[in-house]
Order: structure tokens, then sequence, then C-alpha cells
């Protein structure tokens, strides 16, 4: 790792700002998300060492090496930051604890009451430990490797502070949503002015791009899907951009099928990230002249590799060679992963 640079000039020289900035190559760039994890060695040897998932993401010397170790492996186009959706929640005065085993836990804001208790006020000064992340890491980056900042977007956040954790049917906050709009809507309203504040603060920390991750966009109807997923993105993408103008965004409403082509119209986004369903025609014919496309292979090929694992990169990496693309996969990389398999695809990926 040499190299410090951060420039408007040199940032125009990274492969995977190019593909934001429209630019179709022959060699696309790539990254994974969840690309730093536990199937990775050496991230289970450092996380080892903390008692909890939070105080890794709240220590900036460990979480700056975690989010290195895959560039050190792969050489990838993009480093994410090392943290998570739920740090948000936690400075909003909902605290989240990570059971072993169990995933997140929060108590639940099912009122209009307890989403009053819920303040935006303290996010620079709580998540702090995370922006000395974004700075620690830009330094050691090199200089063509872009520096991706992120948050989860206001529904998918929403969902695990109303539900209280993870969700198969979220029948909680639908029925929050559908019950008292007018109290879930300011869940959302905290949630979008803390969002544009912390993204904001990654940037001014040095992140050079931003994705929003909705990860359970899939599961709305379409009235709700512009109410909660498209218009929280437009207002978040213009809160952003209103301090800065130049900063390349990616949305990732994933399972939002055609609701994609809207969410990429509507919001402003630079390019969007795509899930595994997604046809992969009707993208390259719809969504790529509007902004770039990243994604989308299905995380279980990485799983088990070989030849099906080429096949699935290369119709992928086919379909979309003629505008501007971010190979990745269309969600996070499952921690049973061989890095071998990781190893494999980046050869495929860059061998062409
Ligand atoms: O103990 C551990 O090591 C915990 C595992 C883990 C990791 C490695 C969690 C807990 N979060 C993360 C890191 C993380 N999470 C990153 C940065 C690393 C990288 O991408 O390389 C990012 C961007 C996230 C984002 C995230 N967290 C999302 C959105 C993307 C997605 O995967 O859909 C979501 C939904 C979460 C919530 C979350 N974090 C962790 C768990 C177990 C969960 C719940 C997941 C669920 O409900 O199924």
């Amino acid at each position: 790792m040499n190299g410090k640079g951060n420039s408007a000039v040199r940032g125009a020289e990274k492969p995977f700002l190019k593909a934001l900035a429209g630019e179709a190559s022959d060699r696309p760039p790539m990254w994974l998300m969840r690309q730093a994890g536990r199937y990775l060695p050496e991230y289970r040897a450092i996380r080892a060492t903390v008692s909890g998932f939070l105080e890794l993401c709240y220590t900036p010397e460990l979480a700056t090496e975690v989010t290195l170790q895959p560039i050190r492996r792969y050489g990838f186009d993009a480093a994410i930051l090392f943290s998570d959706i739920l740090v948000v929640p936690d400075a909003l005065g909902q605290e989240v604890t990570f059971v072993e085993g169990e995933g997140p836990k929060l108590a639940p804001i099912r009122s209009a009451a307890e989403a009053r208790t819920l303040s935006a006020d303290w996010i620079r000064q709580r998540l702090a430990p995370v922006f000395e992340t974004v700075e620690s890491v830009r330094s050691k980056l090199p200089d063509e490797t872009a520096l991706i900042g992120f948050a989860g977007a206001p529904w998918t956040v929403a969902c695990y502070m109303v539900e209280g954790g993870g969700s198969r049917d979220f029948t909680e906050v639908k029925r929050f949503a559908y019950q008292d709009p007018k109290s879930f809507q300011d869940v959302i309203d905290v949630l979008v002015d803390g969002t544009i504040d912390y993204l904001c603060a990654q940037v001014e920390a040095g992140a050079d791009a931003l994705q929003l991750f909705d990860t359970w966009a899939g599961v709305l109807p379409d009235d709700a899907f512009a109410a909660y997923v498209t218009e929280p993105a437009r207002k978040i993408v213009a809160g952003v951009r209103a301090k800065h103008p130049d900063i390349p965004m990616i949305g990732f409403p994933r399972g939002a099928g055609v609701g994609y082509a809207r969410y990429l119209d509507q919001t402003g986004v630079n390019g969007v990230s795509i899930d595994v369903a997604v046809d992969l025609d009707w993208a390259a014919k719809t969504l790529q002249p509007k902004g770039a496309v990243q994604g989308n292979l299905d995380p279980q090929r990485l799983l088990v590799g070989g030849d099906g694992l080429n096949a699935a990169a290369d119709r992928i990496l086919t379909a979309f060679s003629d505008g501007p693309f971010i190979f990745n996969l269309g969600h996070g990389v499952i921690k049973e992963t061989p890095p071998e398999h990781v190893e494999a695809l980046v050869e495929r990926v860059r061998g062409r």
C-alpha cells in the first residue's frame, strides 16, 4: 500500500469512479458486498479479539484493518468502510446489541411516543469513531482504489427499529406504517435527516462515493415503495448533494423488480446495485442508459465455485459490456465461501 491521494483529479482516474461517471470499460471495476467479513480467516482473527461486533465498528484501528484486508488479498477497485447500517439507530438513541448467532437486537419503537425519543442531533458526535476510520482507511489505500461510504436506507433501518431485530414477514413494521402513517413518517424523517448528516460526514472524512442499502425494499407494494423507498432516497441524495454536489451515489433497493427503473429515474443516484433476480437483458436495456449498473452474481454461485461460477460471471460481463458497469454480487458474500473461490472470480473478471 502506498500513496495517499484523494484529490478530484486523482479520483477521476479510479476505475470504479469512471464507471459511476457513466463510462463503459473492457475491464469493469469490481468489488463485492460484504467483502470484509467472516469468510476471511484474518477477519475472524480480529473479530475474536473484541467482545462484540459493534466494538469492532467503533474501534478505528481495527475497523481500518478489516476494511483493508480484502483489498490486500484481492486488489478490488473499491474498499467499503467496515461498519454496519445499525450504527445509525444506535446513534439516534435506540441502543443496538448484536447477540452471537442471533443477529441484531433493539428495544422496538412502535408508537408516536417512542418515535419522539429519537434525535438526529448526535450523529456526528456519537459516530466520530466511524469517521475516524474513513480518514484512516483513505490514508492507507492505493490511489487507484476508491473508498465507499454507506448507510442503510430509512425503510430498511426502520424495519430493524420497529421489529426489534431481523424479521421474516415484517408484520410489525408494516402494521405501524399502515395503522399510524403519521408517526411512522416521523421515524422515516428522523432517519432521512440523520442519514444525510452521517453520509456528509463520511464524505468530509474522505469517502469517494456512497452506497445506500435498502435490503428490504422488495417487500413493499408500489405505493409504499414510492413513499418509503424512493422518496426518502431522493431526499437523501438531494440533501447530501446540497453540501457535496459531485459525490457519486449508488442505490440498492433490493428486490425492487421493475421498480429499479423508477428508482433510478426519480432519486438522482448515479447507479443502482441490482439483486440476483433482475433480468440481465432488461437491466442492460432499461437501466444502463440512465446510470451505472452494479451486480449481480448470485452469492451462492461464489460459494459453490467451479465452472458454474465462471459461466455465471461471463454471462453478466457480456450482458453489461456496452455500458457503465461495476462487477459485484447480487447480495453479500456468504460466510462459508472459500476465499479461493473469490480469487478465481477476480481472475475471471480481470482476465477478460
Ligand atoms: O459478528 C460478526 O462478524 C457480524 C457479521 C456482520 C458484518 C461483517 C454484520 C452483522 N455486519 C457486518 C458488516 C457490514 N454490514 C458491512 C461492511 C462490510 C462489507 O460490506 O464488506 C455492511 C455494508 C453491512 C450492511 C448491512 N448490515 C446490511 C445491508 C446489506 C445487506 O447485507 O443486506 C444489513 C441488512 C445489515 C444488518 C446486519 N448486520 C449484521 C447482521 C447479522 C445483520 C442482520 C442481517 C439480517 O437481518 O439477516
